[in-house]
């Protein structure tokens, strides 16, 4: 039997291997922090026993309470992914497998490799109306890499979407692989009217380092990006200070920044209540944005979520806030959840990459029905 992670975004430290029902495992830190919780790792025992795997320090991972009802995902192939049988004692996180193949692969939720981040930006870029451009290197050096999505003109507006500045938050990139894919198709009548109002901004992953090194929320030198945002350093935050950069000299006119959240079991957005300038006007903008999510899909609620910021107190430092009040403009924070949607759960994958791909493609339509009032 072997347990091994060297591979693109895998994540585990064996502790005790010998027997299939005393497995014994470890999530490492992210280099450089005390974050922890993405794990993903493969098993293989020719023994089609029972195996127990526990991951023994998940009761001191950054977000505890993500263990509450969360159930491992699992795949045989790597392509379609299922959840498995997953208790949590306060300390460890125990899953009980009987395996049907050689090999099988866990995961935290369902990753998203680089090379499939390659092929998403790269066969996007063949589009006519799609420019990729490379805005600089991260830390470990690889591209940050951005979609602009529609031809610049003047009156346009400008919709900026990121994904997975966590990069343990592997929703947010599927979601934009079903955000892109619709936006580009040429018999989609609400991407092809989007596109001659608006130029689309589009960096699906954030934090590349991160992603790769099998990290929950930092980027390779241990920073969270996501603190990042009010004064980027090209020495410990490149990637957020080359987004910064680019927004400044292009503009933004609606920001949309996609992430995924530990403990709640729904789908919701964060606003920007607590930034400084935050008008009635901005309330409107938001509640309408929200009210359309709504009224599009039953994958949406607005009833949990986080607190709400008090006036004025918003964290600049986080993206979402940030843009929102160095632009003056609608921008949230979009979050799915690592279990499922509770109001509308599926019991044998929860939440997974089809669900967030396909809210993806509703979100675009929201967006569809405020354009015209962004400005
Ligand atoms: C959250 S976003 C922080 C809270 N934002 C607002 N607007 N209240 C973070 O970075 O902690 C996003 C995430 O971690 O997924
Ligand atoms: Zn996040």
């Amino acid at each position: 039997m072997q347990i091994t992670a060297n591979f693109d975004s895998g994540n585990i430290r064996v502790i005790k291997a010998e027997s299939a029902d005393d497995i014994q495992l470890e999530i490492k830190h992210d280099n450089q922090s005390e974050f922890y919780q993405w794990f993903h790792f493969k098993l293989h025992n020719n023994d089609r026993c029972q195996h127990t795997l526990k991951i023994t320090n998940a009761g001191q991972s950054a977000y505890v309470q993500g263990w509450d009802d969360y159930q491992a995902m699992a795949s045989y192939d790597r392509h379609t992914w299922f959840r498995v049988p997953t208790e949590f004692d306060g300390q460890n996180l125990t899953i009980t497998v009987t395996p049907e193949c050689d090999a099988m692969y866990f995961a935290y939720f369902v990753p998203y490799s680089y090379e499939r981040h390659q092929d998403l930006i790269h066969q996007a870029q063949m589009h006519p109306e799609c420019q990729l451009d490379v805005l600089g290197q991260t830390l470990d050096g690889r591209d940050m890499s951005l979609l602009r999505v529609g031809e610049p003109a003047e009156g346009k507006m400008h919709v900026w979407v990121t994904a997975r500045q966590h990069p343990g938050e592997t929703m947010a990139e599927w979601f934009m692989e079903g955000f892109i894919d619709r936006l580009l198709d040429e018999d989609d009548g609400v991407a092809r009217s989007l596109l001659n109002k608006a130029v689309f901004y589009l960096v699906p992953n954030m934090n590349p380092d991160g992603s790769v090194r099998g990290h929950l929320r930092t980027n390779a030198a241990g920073v969270n990006l996501n603190r990042e945002w009010l004064e980027p350093s090209m020495e410990s935050s490149p990637e957020v200070y080359l987004v910064t950069e680019k927004m400044h000299q292009v503009g933004v006119d609606m920001h949309l920044d996609i992430h995924g959240d530990e403990a709640l079991p729904v789908n919701f957005v964060a606003g920007c209540e607590g930034i400084p300038s935050y008008d009635a006007r901005h309330k409107a903008l938001e509640d309408k944005f929200k009210q359309i999510l709504l009224a599009i899909t039953p994958e949406f609620q607005d009833t949990r979520g986080y607190d709400k910021d008090e006036p004025g107190q918003a964290n600049l430092t986080v993206g979402s806030n940030w843009v929102g009040e160095t632009f003056k403009c609608l921008a949230y924070t979009v979050e799915m959840p690592f279990k499922d949607n509770d109001l509308l759960p599926d019991p044998v994958v929860g939440w997974n990459d089809n669900r967030s791909a396909l809210l993806g493609r509703d979100f675009l339509t929201a967006i569809y029905h405020v354009i015209d009032d962004l400005r």
